[in-house]
């Protein structure tokens, strides 16, 4: 095997480990605590081979990172930490002209409720222009990553995006009906996905059209599956209390959403009111057969059935759960959901073996938990190694506790064990964590990340707005420990970290795909080809410019249109060498797109502004890319 394949495999750390005298030492690891602080320990981390890139080196993994507030996706390599890309989804990009070209509109827009789209154009906007993108995942087959599809929830304005992975471009946004401000979204693991399950966090009445304000009690929230495939909401249940995270099982029976605010409070005190939230057990099967039975209300296109507590018990069952559950975490054993207590110092251990008695013999609903350990302050989120341990983020004590699932259990069953096997310290404040795989039936135990939301004092000032801190840490020995700090910008929460040969892009567009279809479709009716005309098109008060473009030239060196007239550019980007990626950048005029190799990209405005306007190519592509350039003439309206 070449280093390259070695790497492309995602070799483990272990293997690799155990051919220095540092990797023996940690393999055998029954050392005390009071060894692992020496010098032996520091040694083999220190030889840590995969942390040492050489330039050009690969990672083994893609990490696919949250922005939170940003609105984007970011793609790392990983464990480097490497910032690869950054993939506009819910926020504007200058760079790529996401909310600006037709490809990219058309995603923004398409997908809106019409009340919505009316709500914006009444303000002159097409779309939202921000985003809060807090939780990407995979779309899986069999348990384990498929390398699909990433999808990812907006909070900010109720909306559930999918990028896809052979382009790393978003291709579909929907915003989910009913619902308010999505933010716990996993997508279904088994048998694939599928379904992808959105949380509505925040009460609402369930038609919300003003009739009803201030009166909490006719209040609802909004659980969501939605078709992977389709992108398109498959049916909802309505719920007692606030949804938060999700995750579902491995079974393909179960999804579970966790609920901070059981109360319906409507401000602090009352929200943080009573001991024990819940979490809500969804029984995906129970609820097809209601929606196929039509025991549903149908609200702006969508079967709803009615899953509050005290209504049918078929649908949904409610668990109590200590202090405002928040994250929700299946375990790579296939057998155990974590429910992570935030206001409780405890994490709750579901057996999803147990559900089944809920829904067909009305057992006592806390008698799915098999755990409950006692962790530390502020348990958020929980990570997995596939070996049998969890990695649980407390936020306020600045530390990840790695325990041991089967000792939790025991220790609940009475036997004097205790599960706690090591903690460290994190700089400051963790939410998420991940581990390597670890969201999969295929975690591997390599990596763990924590996604500490403040960075204080650990990098140079930059004012009163400071970067998060993302901390690498090493998870193949008891001890933990952290090897890397990386500052980011706002704001990611959660992060996937995928093996690099599960995620294969391409390096060109295919000419037929989906992304540019309305242009190949419109050149068609206009009588060009888009790779080899260079034309412009007088259609009434629209015009039509198609142009192609080879490094370091454009089809076109000037065209010329009247003030007035609402103008079309179709720019086709004929080279396919790798990377070879041109832009198109009108100046003055508010106008700029990507254009990558194979692709056409288009942009449509009103030429507003009389004079000559050069367009130039805004993404450096050869030696002679300052003269890749031409002029758009813009004749006066009363010339
Ligand atoms: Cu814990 Cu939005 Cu996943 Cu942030 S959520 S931390
Ligand atoms: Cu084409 Cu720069």
């Amino acid at each position: 095997m070449s280093a390259e394949e070695t790497r492309r495999k995602g070799l483990s750390r272990r293997s690799l480990m155990t051919a220095t005298a540092g990797g023996a030492f940690l393999a055998g690891s029954g050392m005390g605590s009071e060894l692992l602080k020496g010098t032996l320990v520091s040694k083999a981390h220190a030889s840590t081979p995969k942390l040492n890139f050489e330039p050009g080196e690969l990672d083994p993994y893609y990490g696919f990172w949250s922005s939170g507030q940003s609105g984007e996706l970011r793609i790392l390599g990983f464990p480097s930490m490497r910032e690869l890309m950054r993939v506009p989804v819910f926020n504007r990009c200058s760079a790529t002209g996401w909310g600006q070209t037709n490809e990219s509109l058309k995603i923004l827009t398409e997908g809106l409720t019409e009340e919505t789209k009316a709500f914006l154009a009444a303000k002159g906007m097409k779309t939202y222009d921000n985003g809060d993108l807090h939780h990407p995942h995979m779309s899986f087959t069999d348990g384990t990553y498929d390398g699909r599809y990433i999808f990812a929830n907006d909070k900010a304005n109720t909306r559930v995006a999918r990028i896809r992975c052979d382009v790393m471009k978003c291709d579909r946004i929907i915003e989910i009906p009913n619902a308010h401000d999505i933010h716990g979204m996993r997508p279904q693991k088994y048998p694939r996905t599928g379904y992808v399950f959105a949380n509505g966090e925040h009460e609402a009445p369930l038609v919300n059209d003003g009739k009803i304000l201030d009166d909490p009690s006719q209040y609802v929230n909004i659980f969501t599956a939605i078709d992977g495939d389709e992108m398109k909401v498959a049916w909802q249940v309505m719920v007692s209390g606030n949804l938060d995270n999700t995750d579902c099982d491995y079974q393909g029976k179960y999804a579970f959403s966790s609920s901070y605010n059981s109360e319906m409070g409507m401000n602090l005190a009352e929200m943080t009111e009573s001991e024990l939230d819940h979490v809500v057990v969804f029984n995906l099967k129970a609820i097809e057969d209601g929606v196929a039975a039509g025991d549903v209300q149908m609200l702006n296109g969508v079967p709803v059935i009615d899953g509050r507590k005290g209504q049918n018990k078929k649908y949904t069952r409610y668990i109590p759960i200590p202090n405002s559950p928040h994250g929700v975490n299946a375990a790579p054993d296939k057998k155990h959901i974590m429910i992570n207590g935030k206001l409780s110092p405890t994490v709750s251990v579901i057996d999803v073996t147990k559900l089944d008695a809920l829904f067909d013999e009305d057992a006592d609903p806390r008698s799915c938990i098999v755990a409950e350990p006692e962790l530390g302050l502020g348990p958020l989120h929980t990570a997995f190694d596939g070996k049998g341990f969890a990695y649980t983020t407390l936020f306020l004590d600045s530390q990840i506790v790695k325990w041991d699932i089967d000792k939790a259990i025991r220790a609940y069953a009475g036997e004097d064990v205790d599960p706690i096997v090591s903690k460290v310290d994190v700089h400051y404040q963790p939410g998420h964590n991940s581990t390597s795989m670890g969201e999969t039936a295929e975690a591997d135990g390599a990596w763990l990340i924590s996604m500490n939301k403040f960075s204080k004092d650990r990098f140079l000032n930059v004012g009163p707005l400071k970067p998060e801190n993302e901390q690498l840490i090493d998870i193949s020995a008891d001890d933990m420990k952290v090897v890397h700090d990386g500052p980011t910008f706002a704001e990611p929460h959660d992060s996937i970290i995928v093996r690099a040969d599960i995620v294969n892009p391409v390096n060109a567009w295919s000419r037929d795909d989906a992304m540019f279809a309305d242009a190949v479709a419109q050149a068609k009716a206009d009588g060009v080809d888009l790779e080899s005309d260079d034309i412009v098109i007088e259609d009434g008060n629209k015009v039509r410019v198609y142009m192609t473009s080879v490094a370091p030239q454009f089809g076109l060196e000037k065209f010329t249109v009247k003030q007035g007239q609402e103008v079309t550019v179709y720019v086709t980007n004929l080279d396919d060498v790798d990377d070879v990626t041109h832009g198109f950048c009108i100046s003055n005029y508010g106008i700029a797109m990507e254009v990558a190799p194979q692709a056409t990209a288009s942009i449509t405005f009103t030429a507003d502004r009389p004079g000559v306007h050069w367009f130039y190519c805004q993404w450096f592509c050869h030696a002679l890319h300052m003269e890749m350039r031409g002029r758009m003439f813009v004749e006066p309206r009363n010339a």
